[in-house]
């Protein structure tokens, strides 16, 4: 009884501390980017052990973060690691996150959580700019009036996008939904069944190529670049590839100062060094290794910029960085441009096996850093990360409680202060999928595809169990499927328990 007052005097001090807490403004949102590059492999930057080129840029960014060597993408393709990264769902879930034509309609469902919709209900303020790939419209788009749903409809309050890839029509910048430049005197039509009358294709002009293709990639010529799909008018508004970084440089960094004043988070999706690899002519032959070594080097560049821009704009200390990639190295991706032939030493999977389009390690596990000036500390991490948790990570950042079934919140993983992340992974490469768990991994037994020829890259296919440890087997050689038959039922009942049992059911690849 004798305390009971001082009780309450602290129990007041307390309430008013509350109170006060409530009225102060709350501390200010960190500002969210994500750096994403298309098809940089594990081996292809200098902080990662890369022999053949040097990242500067990236690397500042590894050396002051932390650097993951078990980071992955959810997919060896692009549409569905866009997908899972987006929305924290694994792709497979989706049947429609394929590699998609540049006419396809948005497969991120309207009322999906994405990232940049949980972020808008703590109040930032949302982007995207580059790479979008994840569909448009619901059919049939006329690329001449404002086409959604989109990006806008997923979370992004601005988007300024490319609508597939560059090697796909149409090869226009979107602006908000509105292909920038449009010009209803030129109307754009854009098909991936026929071509329209009287356009040059590759197959009958060949003589206006400025890049020659190897597989795929004969339909309509745009600047001299045979591409897939045909197009028709829009003149005034297809882009210059060799402008391309430049152009998503520049709205990225006037989208940062322009939004500076809020919490912002961007979505920065670099093309590089997905094909056609068309680096500006600073940076051509820098890399010695050809157009793909040099589209690596002007990535590094952008991205250097775009660091300056926050450092100029006094925004490196409030702002979280993520680094990665969407999936692994290929060099022969249907065009003639030197990337094997002047690869030298250079090793675009590093110790990893497989590539783009693998199920083996190289297809998925890509460079993930992450950077934060003053909050995270340098470290390399051997934690195991999936850009998939990047939901449930930021959710907890800025206090949200919203997520996916698949994201594993990890923000003290991803902020250098703890190691033990994800126990177990899918991983996707064409709709084949297989189980990382711990040290080891089981690919289950797939059919061949004709792809692995044309882009000499071994996919990981089968006809038998493949398991591997990890820890001292990195490049996948030795198959203990029969040695360790325990260990692969372990792997295979875990695996069967979270992908089901319709895992056996697999797409080949489309060569289009
Ligand atoms: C393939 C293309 C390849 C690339 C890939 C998508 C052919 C023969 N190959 O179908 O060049 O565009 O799709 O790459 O057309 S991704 O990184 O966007 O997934
Ligand atoms: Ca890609």
């Amino acid at each position: 009884m004798r305390n009971l007052p001082l009780t309450i005097t602290y129990l007041a001090a307390f309430t008013s501390c509350i109170a006060a807490k409530k009225e102060t403004p709350a501390v200010k949102q960190p500002n969210i980017v994500i750096i994403y590059l298309d098809d940089l492999g594990y081996g292809d930057l200098s902080c990662y052990g890369g022999i053949g080129l040097k990242t500067p840029n990236i690397d500042a960014l590894a050396n002051a973060g932390v650097r993951f060597t078990n980071g992955y993408a959810t997919s060896a393709t692009c549409t569905p690691s866009r997908y899972g990264i987006l929305t924290g769902v694994y792709p497979w879930r989706n049947k429609d996150a394929k590699i998609l034509p540049g006419t396809a309609p948005l497969i991120i469902d309207t009322a999906q959580v994405t990232i940049p919709k949980m972020l808008k209900t703590r109040g930032y303020q949302t982007a995207v700019v580059g790479k979008w790939h994840l569909g448009m419209g619901t059919g049939a788009v006329d690329w001449n009036k404002h086409i959604s749903p989109g990006a806008n409809e997923v979370g992004f309050d601005y988007s300024y996008i490319m609508a597939a890839t560059q090697d796909r029509v149409p090869t226009v910048y979107i602006d908000n939904g509105n292909v920038d430049g449009v010009d209803r005197s030129d109307p754009i039509e854009v098909s991936y069944e026929k071509n329209f009358e009287g356009q040059p294709t590759a197959l009958d002009h060949p003589e206006m190529l400025t890049m020659k293709w190897h597989h795929g990639h004969n339909n309509s010529i745009v600047n001299g670049i045979p591409r897939i799909g045909f197009m028709k008018g829009g003149e005034k508004a297809k882009w210059s590839d060799i402008d391309l970084a430049d152009h998503f440089l520049a709205k990225a960094q006037s989208y940062v100062k322009s939004h500076k004043d809020h919490p912002f988070f961007l979505y920065y999706a670099l093309n590089e060094p997905h094909v056609p690899r068309t680096p500006n002519p600073r940076f051509v032959g820098q890399s010695g290794m050809g157009p793909r070594g040099d589209a690596i080097l002007e990535a590094d560049w952008c991205i250097g910029e775009f660091m300056k821009t926050l450092e100029t704009e006094g925004l490196l200390e409030n702002t979280l960085i993520v680094f990665s990639s969407d999936n692994g190295p290929v060099l022969n991706d249907g065009y003639y441009d030197d990337a094997v032939e002047k690869l030298g030493d250079h090793k675009p999977s590093g110790p990893l096996r497989g590539g783009k389009y693998s199920l083996f390690e190289a297809g998925t596990r890509v460079p993930f850093i992450t950077c934060w000036k003053g909050k995270i500390q340098p470290k390399v991490s051997d934690a195991m990360i999936c850009q998939m948790d990047l939901l449930a990570s930021l959710a907890k950042l800025v206090g949200s409680e919203e997520s996916s079934t698949d994201s594993k919140e990890f923000l003290d993983v991803l902020m250098g202060k703890s190691d033990k992340g994800r126990e177990s992974l899918i991983l996707e490469a064409s709709s084949r999928t297989a189980l990382r768990k711990g040290d080891w991994i089981m690919i289950p037994p797939y059919k061949g595809s004709a792809v692995e020829k044309f882009v000499n890259i071994e996919l990981g296919n089968s006809p038998e169990y493949q398991l591997y440890n990890l820890k001292e087997d990195i490049g996948q050689q030795n198959n203990l499927a029969k040695s360790n038959p325990e260990k692969l039922k372990e792997m295979l009942d875990a695996f069967v328990a979270q992908r089901g049992e319709g895992y056996v059911e697999t797409e080949k690849l489309e060569l289009h």
